[in-house]
């Protein structure tokens, strides 16, 4: 898992918030502008949070993006060591590719370092026990998460290629998943995803180590709401992309009832407010507000 750069302690210019040249601030560099992602990503519900609850971002705004959007300027700042500043999560390459840090969030914004859960219908259980005890026992590490990541990346975004050459990999870890799972006859199973890196991983492992036992899968790519709502009114069978308890907790809060929790699968995400190792400040409050 790409290390978190730890913050590092910064000089008293920083602490004011000053810029490199001390003509112009860290944030008028900025131009008091975060860029972010997709608006239906829970980080995004965050990121409105986070103007609502630091006084001193009074006058910014939060770019709506893309992932790609956001990573394109990211490398393009980093490039040419100009100050950026993104909404940025972890598990994620871009703190492989580039020296990035999160600044720190007195207020709790973002959040603590979370989990990402498994959920299945309601039913799914009696209708296809061999499937549902390998999701139930479907557990693993961020460094294999990013294993994936990795993989799909090298391979032009072929998650499926990434899964099964990382299944191909790790056949102890797959075999716990798996050997207390009656045998399937050809159900069906239908998984639902988000477009994120992190989803699309856990997503493409899970279907082709549900083929390998003799389901047949089907993924859907849809937004965050849309995997607790296809799950909770019964139109997909499972999904294994939920970050909880804050990024989609809102999710939850409306559909949970009607999902089955199998609780988590990995634990050690974090989203925040991220920024290039090079630039002097180490924490959100050190922003200051547009004039
Ligand atoms: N993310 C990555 C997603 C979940 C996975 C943090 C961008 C989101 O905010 O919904």
């Amino acid at each position: 898992m790409g290390s978190l750069t730890l913050l590092t302690s910064v000089g008293l210019l920083a602490a004011c918030g000053e810029g490199e040249e001390g003509d112009q601030s860290i944030s008028e560099e900025l131009d008091h502008s975060i860029i972010g992602i997709e608006p239906g990503a829970g980080i995004m519900d965050q990121a409105a949070d986070l103007l609502e609850d630091y006084d001193n971002l009074e006058g910014w705004t939060v770019e709506e993006s893309s992932t790609a959007g956001m990573v394109g300027e990211l490398g393009n700042a980093i490039q040419n060591e100009e100050p950026v500043a993104v909404i940025g999560w972890i598990p994620h390459w871009k703190f492989i590719d580039y020296d990035l840090k999160f600044l720190e969030d007195p207020e709790g914004t973002f959040g603590d370092e979370e989990d990402i859960h498994t959920f299945t219908r309601q039913g799914f259980e009696e209708d296809n026990p061999g499937a549902f005890a390998i999701l139930d026992a479907f557990h693993w590490e961020p460094d294999d998460l990013q294993e994936v990541m990795l993989y799909a990346m090298e391979n032009q975004d072929d998650y499926d290629l990434a899964a099964e050459q990382w299944v191909e990999e790790n056949p102890d870890l797959v075999d716990e998943w798996t050997q207390d799972a009656e045998p399937a006859n050809g159900e069906t199973v239908e998984l639902v995803t988000t477009m994120w890196e992190d989803g699309l991983s856990s997503t493409a492992v899970m279907q082709h180590v549900l083929e390998q036992e003799g389901y047949e899968v089907s993924v859907t790519e849809v937004d965050p709401t849309i995997v607790f709502q296809a799950i909770a009114n019964g139109e997909a069978d499972a999904t294994t992309v939920p970050w909880l308890p804050s990024t989609h907790g809102a999710f939850l809060e409306e559909y949970g009832d009607d999902m089955v929790d199998l609780g988590v699968n990995m634990t050690g995400t974090q989203n925040g407010l991220v920024v290039p190792e090079y630039m002097d400040i180490d924490s959100i409050e050190d922003l200051e507000p547009a004039e």
